[in-house]
């Protein structure tokens, strides 16, 4: 077992050797109507995926790959809230169980030494205005040697075990996870926001820095000023101007 100290998150888990994606098993468990809390977890995915159908590298036992269903009673434009507030759960889990300090480049990952160590994906299913359900889909790279990535990886990917020369269980880590995912979950649900979002940008790498953003319509360029109470990044041009973007890649400008 995973000794969970949850009420909810985990209480149900459904763990595969080998799976296309944990996310496609998960929209299928919510779609045949399971419980919030259930979670799925893979040893391996062939075809784990990012964002914009990108591929996700997920080798076998060495890190984790697993999805959260969520059923919060919410309007559609929470749900990108959701992946703030797993990106929060999983830095504390992360400096907790390690004692390594990572920190969050907004949207979506969590990089270690400037190197991605973790990327979420969030996906919803809504019915008029109302979520039906959330997928936040998880990967960590926990004990992977550099050689285990592919060349095209080996510059901007890391592992927990690369950055601290140290292996680590990950059922434990999963337990820490979802521990902490409650705890904001049901606070977000009680209080809202704001308290998260404080935390977040405590952890945020690219706030006060100039950046540029590439949306699927174009580049911009700015200063990232920090995120409204939706969690949208907003970005100030030169000319004084406030972008709000709600999908993009950070590049951190290099100067
Ligand atoms: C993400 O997309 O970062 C979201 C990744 C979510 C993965 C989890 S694993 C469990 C669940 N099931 C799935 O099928 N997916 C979720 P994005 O921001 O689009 O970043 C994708 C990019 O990250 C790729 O194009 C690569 O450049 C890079 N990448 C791929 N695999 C990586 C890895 N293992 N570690 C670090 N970077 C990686």
């Amino acid at each position: 077992g995973l000794g969970l100290q949850t009420e909810r998150l985990g209480r149900f888990i459904h763990f595969e050797e080998s799976v296309d994606s944990t996310q496609k098993i998960a929209h299928k468990l919510a779609y045949d109507g399971m419980k919030e809390g259930t979670i799925v977890v893979a040893e391996e995915q062939i075809s784990g995926r990012g964002r914009l159908d990108r591929k996700w590298h997920s080798p076998k036992y060495t890190g984790i790959w697993m999805s959260v269903l969520l059923r919060p009673n919410l309007p559609p434009p929470k749900a990108p809230q959701l992946t703030l507030i797993a990106a929060v759960a999983i830095v504390q889990a992360i400096e907790e169980v390690t004692r390594l300090q990572p920190n969050i480049k907004w949207p979506n990952d969590i990089l270690l030494n400037g190197k991605k160590i973790v990327g979420i994906l969030t996906e919803m299913q809504a019915e008029a205005d109302k979520i039906n359900s959330v997928i936040i889909g998880i990967g960590i790279n926990v004990n992977q040697q550099l050689e285990h990535f592919p060349e095209e990886l080996q510059t901007i990917a890391s592992s927990l075990l690369i950055e601290s020369g140290k292996t680590y269980t990950r059922a434990k880590l999963i337990q820490v996870i979802l521990a902490k995912l409650e705890k904001l979950y049901d606070q977000y649900l009680q209080h809202g926001f704001l308290p998260i979002k404080l935390l977040w940008e405590s952890y945020a790498l690219s706030i006060g820095k100039q950046i540029v953003a590439r949306t699927i319509t174009g580049s911009i360029k700015g200063v990232a000023k920090g995120i409204t109470d939706d969690g949208v990044l907003m970005l100030e041009d030169k000319d004084g101007k406030t972008h709000y973007i709600h999908s993009a890649d950070i590049e951190m400008e290099k100067k």
